[in-house]
């Protein structure tokens, strides 16, 4: 979401380094950029001047321009600015992710306008809150005001594996809240989620729905679920929400379309409200905790690591991935790994969103775009090798002429893309060759693009 941002400041940035001492001016001048690219991120204006005024008294307090490195100085000051208007400061600490420390049943109440997520975003709460948390939940969905909406809510209970409550036609949401806890409380459910009627725009009858709703249920959260594409609009539907019926957090959804970020950057300056959870797909499993200090590494491109190994340690098999380290290293792997490693890579989901953690993968994305890699291309591979012999899989240098053909004919793909594939296994081949030589540290120093094939080579593998 925040592509457009992060490599303006990244050419901001660069320009900084490359000049070594700097001068006043020279800050000045940076600062100037990176405020219009601030703004044309979508950034609130008042928020923009406060970051900006911040990252200036500081540069100049910590005599930036005479240190030893000014530019990466000023980096560091910009991300603990960026940070804080996340809501990274410490007064937000323990506000991060869904408090459930209550007594059970413990409500939480879903608000927003319409279309804005909440229905999905409570099926995907619940299933976090069943799988991570273990916690038995209960969901209701108190819209009676689109026929579907109960059903939608049903069936995706039943996709996240947890109850919900039956439905009843004819009740109130305030009938339906109220039977919601108290089955919650007989049946000792852990948690309740209600998903409310969304509404066109801050509608008054509707808003006093959901105020009454509250005061009933007493929710310990009251989660805003807010589309990060309406920019600008969030954030005042979120003051308006505030202002009105009170919340504790903020769903931000869509995060996975070309948002230009703004949104995310004003929320809790303006709004006073925390974000909690990032929506990234329409699949149940596409929900993301809010990590500031993560969020700005992501912004100034510095790439956000933790959220990719958790993401790997929580989809790739561990044994697998060791004993595939260790035949790389020895030199041993084969067309056989590969495939389980598409399978692997595949179970993480787009590629693009996990390129999108690495460090200095700016600079290459244009290149994978143009790649256009996704998963559909890395089952083709799959399929191509799923028609190879074993021996085949082992030795592909026995691999010529009729047994391309051969391959192509059984995968549904063509020799072209055989040879494609052929050739990329080389590479990659020669890629852990160079990995090997590098080791750890160089890795560690150059980043993925030390990996590639020559910077600027077409072929991203
Ligand atoms: N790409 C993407 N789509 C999402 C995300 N969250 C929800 N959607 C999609 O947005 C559409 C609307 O989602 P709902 O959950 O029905 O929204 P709602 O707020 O409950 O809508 P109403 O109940 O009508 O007010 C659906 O097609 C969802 O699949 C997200 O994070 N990313
Ligand atoms: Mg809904």
């Amino acid at each position: 979401m925040f592509e457009a941002l992060s490599s303006k400041l990244n050419g901001v940035f660069d320009r900084l380094r490359r000049r070594g001492a700097l001068s006043e001016a020279d800050v000045t001048e940076a600062l100037r950029e990176v405020r219009v690219a601030l703004l044309e991120a979508d950034v609130a204006l008042p928020v923009v001047r406060d970051l900006i005024a911040k990252v200036r008294e500081r540069a100049v307090g910590q005599e930036v321009i005479r240190s030893v490195s000014p530019a990466q100085q000023v980096i560091k000051i910009v991300n603990d600015a960026l940070v804080e208007a996340l809501g990274g400061g410490a007064a937000d600490d323990g506000k991060r992710g869904i408090d459930l420390n209550a007594p059970a049943p413990v409500p939480i109440l879903m608000v927003g306008l319409q279309g804005s997520g909440k229905t999905t975003t409570s099926g995907k709460i619940a299933l976090r809150l069943r799988t991570k948390d273990r916690k038995k939940v209960l969901l209701a969905s108190l819209d009676v005001h689109r026929p579907a909406a109960q059903l939608q809510l049903q069936a995706l209970a039943q996709q996240a594996e947890v109850t919900s409550l039956p439905i009843v036609p004819g009740q109130t949401p305030i009938q339906i809240a109220a039977r919601a806890m108290d089955v919650a409380r007989r049946e000792l459910y852990d948690v309740v989620i209600l998903d409310t009627a969304g509404r066109l725009a801050i509608d008054e009858a509707l808003m006093e729905e959901v105020a009454q709703v509250k005061l009933a249920t007493n929710p310990h959260e009251t989660l805003l679920v807010v589309d990060a594409m309406t920019g600008q609009d969030a954030v005042n539907t979120a003051k308006a929400f505030q202002d009105k019926v009170g919340v504790t957090g903020i769903v931000m959804t869509r995060i996975d379309g070309d948002a230009r970020g703004g949104a995310a950057l004003s929320m809790r300056a303006v709004t006073g409200a925390p974000i909690k959870l990032l929506g990234a797909g329409e699949k149940l499993d596409a929900l993301e905790d809010f990590h500031p200090d993560r969020i700005a590494s992501r912004i100034l491109g510095m790439g956000d690591i933790v959220s990719l190994v958790e993401k790997a340690a929580a989809t790739i098999d561990q044994e697998e991935a060791e004993k595939l380290a260790a035949r790389m290293q020895k030199g041993q792997f084969t067309l056989e790994d590969y495939a389980n490693q598409l399978k692997q890579i595949g179970k993480m989901g787009s590629l693009q969103g996990i390129l999108g953690m690495l460090p200095g993968v700016g600079k290459i994305k244009q290149q994978l775009n143009d790649a256009n890699l996704d998963t559909a291309i890395l089952k083709r591979q799959a399929a191509i090798i799923g028609s190879m012999t074993p021996k085949e899989r082992r030795t592909p240098d026995i691999i010529k002429a009729s047994r391309k053909k051969r391959i192509a004919a059984g995968s549904g793909t063509s020799v072209q893309e055989v040879n494609k594939l052929l050739k990329q296994f080389d590479d990659m081949s020669a890629m852990m060759k160079r990995m090997n030589k590098l080791g750890q540290k160089g890795l560690m120093r150059g980043g993925l693009a030390a990996l590639l094939p020559g910077a600027g080579n077409k072929r991203p593998f």
